[in-house]
């Protein structure tokens, strides 16, 4: 009886130390050995993804994106073009003859070009060894392109395990996969077009490329994830963006009005307060706030004449009563029809009535000051023409002068995410095929004579070359 005892104590005294020592551990060692806290200023030791090595197989605008955001934040982005003409992009709305392209160099900045033929024995070659030496191959090509060209996930996991293979397609596995597809596609497939526009008029596209440059935006994130779990599991994953799930992520609200008619109509719609019946999809809405505040755009001083002297006016619920006073309507801050926000519901087309008399006598920026030292949100609706003027964009670095060798200088935007220790500095897109022997050389480091190899083959075309300033008339135009 007492070894009986005398062994249980010991059992549970082994349990208590496993207990402790457990404790003691962390959860999860992410990375081996945390570095010390950097001695160098702000913004001075280095940028983010320095170190990051990118095949970029990116063309048009969603791929070129993601990849532009990832050089943005320190990663050597190599972009892969064909020889000759290159991303089609460079030649397409073109107004400079003889120079790439806004859409091209708006979209490529800070990353090096290299012209290779990848369906040629010499360009695969190039390619192998690209696949060695990147972390992450970009792509956005049409559905089964890159297998074709012979770049299967397992052969490229097989060459490098490391490899992150990210890829924007317009539409996820099912009945579509196979559909190439450009930004209004998706907007119409994702459900923007459906709920954008007047409810009596036609589904309307929205002039944001939620589809393209919304996709890559999601796509980075997803690599920048990957890069982060390679950390600790030493191995590469497929990171798939289609633009249908892009864009559907972006109309988020419109789904959950979706599943709000169930419940009845949607009270902060403008046909609520028309007696307007629902049915059984989301509406458009045309200018309705998404949110829980009623909104719409209502005129300026100078619309007559001017199409942007307008400003989105939002009735939001704690600044009633200063509304009230602005306008000259001291009364509805008790009067029963207007002093609560149900109460205001049917009436808001009547009450932005009022407040649109009000904002007609003063211009955008007058409504924008009076109202924003009230704490009243309101947005002046702003021309392309006022946002590149506009000199606290220039501070900031969202709006850019570029200074381009063929075109000479332009305007572009900036990194829109501002990190304080890796600090963007935009540079000019590459000229075709600009960097193809410096990355054949010091990146790859092939030796001179294989260079020659390469070269003869025809694998990297004549560079560098510019862009001819014409569309190839076998693509598609976007
Ligand atoms: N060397 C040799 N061949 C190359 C090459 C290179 N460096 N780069 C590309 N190619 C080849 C591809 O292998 C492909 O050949 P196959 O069709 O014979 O396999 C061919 O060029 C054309 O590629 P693509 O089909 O992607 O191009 P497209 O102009 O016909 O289609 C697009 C364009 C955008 C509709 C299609 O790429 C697509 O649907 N992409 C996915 C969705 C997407 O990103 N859309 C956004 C576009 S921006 O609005």
């Amino acid at each position: 009886m007492a070894k009986k005892k005398d062994k249980k104590g010991k059992k549970a005294k082994r349990k208590d130390k496993l207990k402790a020592k457990a404790a003691k551990k962390p959860a999860l060692k992410l990375v081996a050995k945390a570095p010390k806290v950097s001695s160098k200023p702000w913004g001075k030791d280095g940028k983010a993804l320095d170190g990051v090595k990118i095949l970029d197989f990116t063309h048009v605008q969603s791929g070129p994106t993601c990849t532009q955001l990832l050089a943005w934040f320190g990663a050597d982005v190599i972009k892969v073009e064909r020889p000759g003409t290159g991303d089609i992009t460079r030649g397409q709305l073109v107004d400079v003859k003889g120079a790439d392209s806004l859409y091209f160099t708006m979209l490529n900045h800070n990353k090096r070009s290299i012209t290779l033929d990848s369906k040629s024995k010499e360009g695969m070659r190039v390619l192998e060894r690209l696949v060695k030496t990147c972390d992450v191959l970009v792509e956005n090509f049409a559905p089964g392109a890159l297998d074709r060209m012979g770049l299967t996930w397992e052969r490229i996991h097989s060459w490098n395990p490391r490899m992150i293979v990210a890829s924007v397609k317009g539409f996820g596995p099912g009945p579509y996969e196979e559909c190439k597809v450009y930004e209004n596609v998706a907007q119409c497939a994702g459900g923007a077009a459906s709920t954008t526009g007047f409810r009596d008029g036609l589904p309307l596209v929205t002039g944001a490329q939620i589809g393209d440059s919304g996709t890559g935006l999601h796509l980075a994130l997803g690599i920048v994830s990957a890069l982060y779990q390679r950390i600790r599991t030493g191995r590469g994953q497929r990171v798939l963006c289609a633009m249908q799930d892009g864009v559907l992520n972006l109309c988020r609200v419109k789904l959950r009005d979706q599943q709000r008619l169930k419940a009845g109509p949607l009270t902060e719609y403008t046909q609520f307060g028309q007696n307007i019946p629902f049915g059984d999809a989301v509406p458009r809405a045309a200018n309705d706030s998404g949110g829980g505040q009623p909104g719409v755009i209502l005129k300026c001083k100078g619309w007559e004449t001017d199409p942007n002297a307008y400003i989105y006016f939002i009735t939001q619920a704690p600044v009633w009563e200063k509304i009230c006073d602005l306008i000259g309507e001291p009364g509805w801050k008790t009067h029963p029809d207007y002093a609560k926000p149900p109460a205001r519901l049917p009436r808001l087309t009547e009450i932005f009535g009022r407040i649109e008399q009000w904002t007609m006598t003063k211009t955008k920026f007058e409504v924008m000051n009076e109202c924003n030292a009230l704490d009243i949100p309101v947005g002046p609706i702003l021309s392309m023409k006022e946002i590149a003027e506009e000199p606290s964009l220039r501070e900031t670095g969202t709006v850019v002068e570029v200074d381009h060798p063929t075109r000479g200088k332009y305007l572009s935007v900036g990194n829109p995410i501002k990190l304080s220790d890796s600090i963007s500095e935009v540079k000019r897109s590459p000229l075709l095929g600009e960097h193809t022997d410096e990355i054949l050389s010091k990146v790859l480091k092939f030796t001179a004579r294989e260079i020659a190899e390469i070269k003869a083959s025809g694998a990297t075309g004549e560079q560098p070359k510019a862009a001819t300033g014409e569309a190839p008339k076998a693509q598609a135009a976007e």
